[in-house]
């Protein structure tokens, strides 16, 4: 039996792998994280609604996930939103008026036809990252801005311009300041396990004038 040593050797081998992978974590360790904190400089009173996200892979928001926008004295209430991906936002006419709101954002575009006072139509899934700008066919001064955010990993900029994004994994992201008046600005910083700091300056940028439904501006986001 030539062989028997080779077998015994590779039983020993079989075994010693088995003991290795035993011996190792089940569960890996959790990845590395850390907080991201900035500011956003701004001239006096100037800051307006102001939201920091990280571009990058996107996260499926939980299937629970929803926000509502209701039609109300001919307005969209909340006027801006940030939701993530894949959340369910709902279009309830609050209002006793007639109303006809769509998007023509590409990735996200819909069309809910005539609402009448007190219809709840479907929610519409918003399934692209980026700016999603939504109007009412009726009421040309409707509009509502909705940010759809790859991930969780977003805050709104508190009025003195400052953020925190805590529980982010360690690596280089690019930082997004968003708003629905001022152009995106995009920062990529390193994030340690001691934490990074981006700094975005608002002070003399261009203010972004609110696009009609036709002009359709729009960023463009890496996927
Ligand atoms: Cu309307």
């Amino acid at each position: 039996m030539r062989h028997r040593p080779q077998s015994i050797l590779r039983i020993a081998l079989a075994a010693g792998i088995a003991r290795a992978a035993l011996a190792a974590p089940a569960v890996p360790a959790a990845e590395a994280r850390a907080a991201i904190a900035g500011k956003v400089r701004a001239n006096a009173g100037s800051l307006g609604e102001a939201y920091v996200y990280l571009d990058g892979p996107k996260i499926l928001a939980s299937r629970s996930a929803a926000a509502e926008i209701k039609q109300l004295a001919k307005q969209f209430v909340p006027a801006v939103s940030v939701v993530q991906v894949g959340t369910r936002v709902l279009f309830p006419n609050a209002d006793n008026v007639l109303h006809n709101v769509f998007s023509r954002t590409p990735g996200d575009a819909f069309a809910l036809g005539p609402l009448k006072a007190g219809d709840r139509p479907a929610p519409v899934v918003l399934r692209k990252p980026g700016h999603v700008e939504v109007f009412c066919n009726i009421h040309p001064r409707m509009r509502a801005d909705i940010l759809v955010v790859p991930n969780a990993y977003w805050t709104r900029v508190r009025p003195d311009g400052s953020f925190h994004i805590s529980g982010v994994p360690l690596g280089s992201h690019r930082v997004v300041l968003w708003g629905p008046t001022f152009s995106p600005m995009v920062q990529r910083i390193e994030l340690t396990s001691v934490g990074a700091t981006a700094t975005f300056s608002l002070v003399g940028a261009a203010r972004r004038p609110h696009a009609n439904r036709d002009a359709g501006a729009r960023e463009s986001y890496d996927e």
